[in-house]
Order: structure tokens, then sequence, then C-alpha cells
């Protein structure tokens, strides 16, 4: 029935197009169908959302000066929404379900309405839960009112990042504290064991850091079967030939994969960055956060084809564009990174933002014996007077003056014997961006998190736990973002552009994210002038925002569009709330044990039991409550049952109950080992103490002891995801081999 009206209600769509047609404005329309679908990227048939039967979701081209109205039609069977990602809009148009615009509800279709006063390369993308990652992106071209430059063709390539897995299994797999957690690694070639660690010699780094609780670091969280330009691994654009000027609109739509890009040909010119035209610099290569534009010119420099390459940061894959007829000619593999060292990361993460340092971060890391920060003579950086700003480090340890990288706009004699690394202080606005008058309100927004339990934050809150970031129209807010994680957060602003504070002064960019690298700070800059409203503030990578990273930028004064009273403003704060299960048990030769977790941000209700195959066993059922990030108190139920032998005839034996309420705290020490202290109501106490080693890629070495002379050991051989071999001792069980299966 509700299939039947869904079809009516589309067929009678192009009535309500003749009835806004009537004033003079110009619309662009168009309409969006959103389904479920298969695709099979990785000879693997999973399923995705398409928009319009494809993935990624079509082009929409646009006029600046015109209206978009843009129908999206649900056909799925579960709500939806649609953002216009970069663009000036009112605040009910924005598409953030729940807090803006109504969700759109299975079969239901929504029109959306906005004017475009901008011009440039923008996206789209679903707000709702997981779908970004399960395909429901496109590009947004708005083409100026007047073309600055002359090209022969324009480009849109889309990147994208694509995992066979359900999304929602890997946000499951990114919060579990088991062996599952590190399946992603594994399958990337980065594993943080022992061996691996003494080999790239960064043992000592591994253990200060584990020591600090600092689990293994990585650049990515997710292991993505492949990576997809305008949803393919590769293809040609052959109809270019030789001396021809393309314009490429580069758009990062992916769900967490920063990209480095180059091309094969001349150096890039970099004519615009989210969507604003800047002063023309010459790259040959850009580290792309989640979310970012920027278009280039490109020149097919003689005849062959050229690759446009884009490899995600922690190169475990690429996906390219042949642009050009003929001969093939290859982007250069990058060097292999060193994942394993804070110097190897740093430099594959800090590329946007090379000289700018947390001092607060910097000097902790620094009195971390061992570790070395790889831009030595950065230090001085800090000493802000005698440092020549207009510098940048090359990846080889020289400096270059920026004079040197900026374009004459001569793009044709570009001397490539430069090899030009983009960072943010080469974007230079092509008016004055600055401020008029003071800054009103200055807020500092560390970026924080706790990688251990996949749970992301802004000063310590998720966004569950405080909502709001109080603006006042008029206002000029200054942002400071300090990040204090190991990880680069792109930091995305809903219906603003900001200032990215850079050398260029007055002439700042502007942008609509901002990568901010580990231990890094950047500033940013707004009039508070745009449409009354919540704005979403957040960090673009998906399972960033999902646990918790993420604001509402307030306008003070400002109430709901009456539209969603039906639509509680609290449901648009739940995605840090949610529960994950997870479990697994082990299938031994002498026992058997099973472990099921059932946890959000600050509860964990755990069931822990073993068995022998002769009537012992043992088994609790606990609930504990996080007070910070390490320290949970916890209630529960304890019950064991033990085989007790006469002890003067040891053929004859007895079993003896005890069940018990029991009452304890948990704490997580250095080196993630995790202590408990715990009495139960028969006055008897126990403490214990238990750890996981990672010696080889696929081999985890589980310990524990306790003050009731309990000891555990377990070797386990990772053969999948969900699978293990294990073997070990216990002081209970004895000797024993079988298998550990993840669910
Ligand atoms: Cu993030």
């Amino acid at each position: 029935m509700q299939k039947i009206f869904f079809i009516l209600a589309f067929l009678a769509s192009p009535l309500f197009i003749f009835a806004q047609q009537n004033d003079s404005s110009h619309y662009d329309i168009y309409h969006l169908t959103i389904s479920d679908t298969t695709v099979n990227y990785t000879d693997k048939k999973v399923k995705a959302i398409s928009v319009n039967g494809q993935i990624p979701a079509p082009t929409l081209y646009f006029k600046e000066g015109d209206t978009a109205i843009i129908y999206v039609h649900n056909a799925m069977m579960m709500e939806t929404s649609v953002h216009w990602h970069g663009i000036i809009l009112p605040n009910n148009q924005d598409g953030v379900p729940y807090l803006t615009t109504p969700p759109i509800k299975m079969y239901e279709t929504f029109m959306y309405k906005f004017p475009l006063k901008q011009s440039g390369t923008y996206w789209y993308h679903s707000h709702t839960m997981l779908q970004e990652q399960s395909g429901l992106y496109g590009a947004i071209v708005i083409q100026p009112k007047e073309e600055k430059y002359k090209v022969v063709g324009e480009e849109t390539l889309l990147l994208s990042d694509w995992t066979n897995e359900k999304p929602e299994e890997v946000l499951r797999t990114l919060k579990r504290s088991d062996e599952s957690n590190e399946w992603y690694a594994i399958k990337k070639g980065y594993a943080q064991s022992f061996d691996k660690l003494i080999q790239h010699h960064a043992l000592k780094d591994r253990l200060q850091a584990s020591f600090n609780r600092i689990p293994p670091m990585d650049v990515s969280d997710v292991y993505y079967n492949t990576f997809l330009i305008n949803g393919k691994n590769t293809f040609n654009l052959s109809k270019y030939k030789a001396g021809d000027k393309i314009k490429l609109r580069i758009i990062n739509g992916s769900s967490s994969t920063y990209f480095n890009i180059e091309f094969a040909g001349k150096q890039m010119q970099m004519i615009s960055a989210d969507g604003n035209d800047i002063s023309p610099i010459n790259v040959n290569r850009v580290l792309m956060g989640i979310a970012e534009t920027y278009d280039f010119i490109i020149t097919v420099p003689e005849n062959g084809a050229y690759e446009f390459r884009a490899t995600p940061m922690d190169q475990t894959g690429k996906t390219s564009v042949m642009i050009g007829n003929g001969e093939n000619h290859f982007v250069k593999n990058m060097p292999k990174p060193d994942m394993w060292t804070m110097d190897g990361m740093m430099q594959l993460a800090d590329i946007n933002v090379p000289m700018k340092m947390n001092s607060n971060i910097s000097m902790k890391y620094m009195n971390m014996k061992g570790m070395s920060m790889h831009h030595n003579h950065d230090m001085s950086s800090m000493n802000e007077d005698d440092e020549d700003t207009s510098t940048m480090v090359m990846p080889d340890g020289t400096r270059m003056k920026m004079s040197d990288m900026k374009s004459d706009n001569n793009d044709d004699e570009t001397d490539d014997s430069n090899y030009v690394i983009f960072n943010y202080n080469m974007l230079k606005a092509l008016q004055p961006t600055a401020l008029k008058g003071k800054i009103d309100r200055n807020i500092v927004l560390n970026l924080t998190g706790n990688m251990y339990r996949y749970i992301w934050s802004i000063n310590n809150k998720t966004l569950s736990e405080q909502d709001t970031i109080l603006i006042k129209r008029g206002e000029n807010v200054r942002m400071i973002l300090v990040n204090n994680t190991m990880m680069n957060h792109p930091i995305h602003l809903h219906g603003h552009f900001f200032r990215v504070l850079n050398d260029n002064g007055d002439y700042s960019p502007l942008k609509h994210t901002v990568d901010v690298p580990p231990m890094r700070t950047v500033e940013i800059e707004f009039p508070a002038n745009e449409a009354q409203g919540d704005w979403m503030f957040h960090c673009h990578i998906l399972y960033h925002m999902m646990s918790g990273m993420s604001r509402i930028v307030h306008y003070d004064g400002f109430s709901r569009d009456s539209l969603l009273h039906k639509y509680p403003y609290k449901k648009a704060l739940d995605d840090d709330k949610q529960w994950f299960f997870w479990g697994n048990a082990e299938l031994k030769s002498q026992m058997s044990e099973v472990n099921l977790n059932y946890i959000n941000r600050n509860n964990a209700v755990r069931l822990e039991g073993s068995a022998d195959y002769h009537g012992k066993y043992e088994g609790e059922l606990t609930y504990e409550r996080y007070i910070g990030d390490w320290f949970r108190p916890f209630v529960g139920m304890s019950v064991t049952r033990e085989k007790y032998y006469n002890i003067f005839n040891s053929k004859q034996t007895f079993y003896q109950n005890t069940n018990a309420p029991i009452i304890g705290v948990r704490y997580t020490l250095p080196y993630f080992i995790e202590s408990e202290l715990r009495i139960n109501t028969k006055g008897r106490v126990r403490f214990q103490l238990e750890g996981d080693e990672w010696l080889l890629p696929r081999v985890m070495f589980n310990w524990n002891a306790n003050t009731d002379k309990e000891y555990h050991l377990d070797f386990q051989y990772i053969l999948a995801k969900t699978l293990s071999i294990s073997a070990g001792w216990d002081s209970r069980y004895k000797w024993g081999a079988g298998l550990k299966l993840r669910f």
C-alpha cells in the first residue's frame, strides 16, 4: 500500500514543479530515488544503497544564482536524509534528521529547495546512521556566473572507500576489545606485534605509549576492500590529447579515508579549495581530508595516458584514472610507510599542518624517552619569533621557501624539479577574508578520544553528553582546534565557511572542512552571520562522528522549524549512546569458556563463564559503570561449582556450589593490564590481573592471575576475524587446546 502511495507521489511531483515555476528565478530540478541495491566490487555480492540506481549518486549540476529543487524519494525500508555538504542554505534545508530537517521515512518524498548563492565543487551524502558508507554520496557542481579558466574539458572525480562488511559491523568491530579488533591491522599488514616492533626499532616507542595507555597507533581505523573514483577502481578518460587543459574537480567522499592525490603528468595547478577560488598554486601531491574538495587544472603533457592516482594515507590500495590516450605513464609508488614508530606515523599524518605543533602535547611526548619527533628542526617553531614561517619542510628534511612554491600563473613553464607537497600554508584567498572588528568569542575545542574503547569526543565529552556550542548572531567566532589524539580529524561545520588561519594573514583561505593532524592545532574564524539555526560541527570520519566527536553550533535565540515538532531534538543526539553486543567462545579439550558483552559509552553488562566436562563450572554476570576512561565500579552475581576430593579416599568426590552477589572495582592499568578487586557477600576478597600481548602478527598471548591462586595462560593463532586456534593451561582445568570463535 505504501509503495503505491510512493509511486503516486512520484508521478504527481511534476505538477508541483509547474506550480513552483511561476516566479522569475530559474529552477534546477532533480529527482533522487534512494533504494537498496547489490554491488559486486571485489568478487563478492554485498548490499549497498544507490541513488537513481547508481553509486555514487548522480552528479547534480547547478548554476550560481539558480534555485535548487531536489525531490528525494526514499524507496528503502528505513529512513534516510540528504545533507548538502558545503552549501550555504537555510537551516531547515540542511538535511540533518531530527535536528534541522525531518527524516525521510520509508516510501516518503521530501522536497529540498534552496537558492544557490555560491559556485564551486561540493557534494551530498546521507546524514543518517552509516548510510554514507553504503553508497549514499554524490557530487555537486555549481557553475559560476563567469568562467575564469579556459579548459577543453571538465571532470568531476569523487573518491570513496568500500568495505564488503556491513558498516554496522565495522563500527561494532571497532568497539570491541578482543582480537577481532586487531583483524583490520592484520589485514592491512600493520600488525603491532613484538616481532614487527623489533624489526622496525619501535619496541621502546610502543612500550612507552602502552605505558601511557595509548593503544597501537594506526593512521586509519578500517580495513577497506577497495577504493573507488566515481564508483570504479580504475577507468580511462581517453578523449584527451597532448596539450589539453582539463579542470579536475576532486571530492573526497570517503567515509574514513584520507587520500594522497597525484598526477603523473606535470604539476597540478590547484585553483580552488572547498569550492572557493584561491590564488593558484602548483603542486605534485595533496593529502585530502575526508569531505574536502579541490579543483585543479592539469595539462596532458604529451600524447599518452597519464595516471591520476588517489592513494589512501595508509597505502592499503589505490584508485586511479588514466587521462589521455596512448602509452601509459604511472604515478610513482610512494615509499612504504613506517606504521610502527611515532616518527613514521607523523610523517604520513601531519602534512597539511607541518609546523604548528601543540606545545602542551609535544612536550608530553618529548618527555617520553625514545620518542623523537621527525621534524627536529621544527621545534624552533614553538618559539614563533625566530621562525621563518614562509618556508616549509620537505619530507627529506630540507627547507623550501614558500615563495618558490607559489605559482606565477605561468603554469606551462612549471619547474618540475621541485616536488611540491601541498600544505595549508599554501592556500591564499583571492580577496581579503579578515573579519571586521574584534573576535567576540574564543572557543577552545580539544579533539579527544579513547582509542582503546573507540570513543571520540570534543573536550572529553561526546555529543550526547554535551550537545551545543552557543554563539550569537553577529559575533565574530574563533575556534581553536587542538588535536590531542593520535589520528587526523577532518572537522566540518555545516552551513558556513570559516577562515583557516595561516601564513597568509588577511588572505587566509575559506573552507568548510579542515584537517587537524595528530598533535596539531588549527585555528578557524567565522562571522556568525549565516542563517540562524542549529548547525552540525563534527569530525567527518563517519565512525568518529557516530562515536561522539560532534557538536551542534547553536545560534542563541533560535527555535526549531515547526515542521520538526514530530521529530524530537533528543534523537539527533542518540548516535553515541548506541549499544553493541559482542562475544567469543572457546571450545577446548579440557574446558569451554564463553564471554558475552553488551556495552555502550558508559555501561557494560558482561557474562563470563567456564566449565569442564565433569560438572565443574564458574560463571559471573556483572554490570559495570565507567567513571572516566579507565575506572569502573561493578556489581553482579557469581556462581561456582567446585569439585572436592574426600581426603581419606581420593576416589570419592563431591561438589560444592557457591553462589553469591559480588561487588568491586575494575581499573585499566598502564600497559593495558586490567585489574579487578572484588568482594562477595560472604566476605571473600579477590584481586586479579589480566593482560594480552601481541607476539606475532597472528599470535596473541593472554594471561591472568588472582589471589585465589588461579592462573591462566593462553596462546592463540588468529585464522580469521571470527576464528582462532587456541592452546593453554589453566590452574583449574589444566592443559588443553581447541578453537576460539568470535561473534
Ligand atoms: Cu575524527
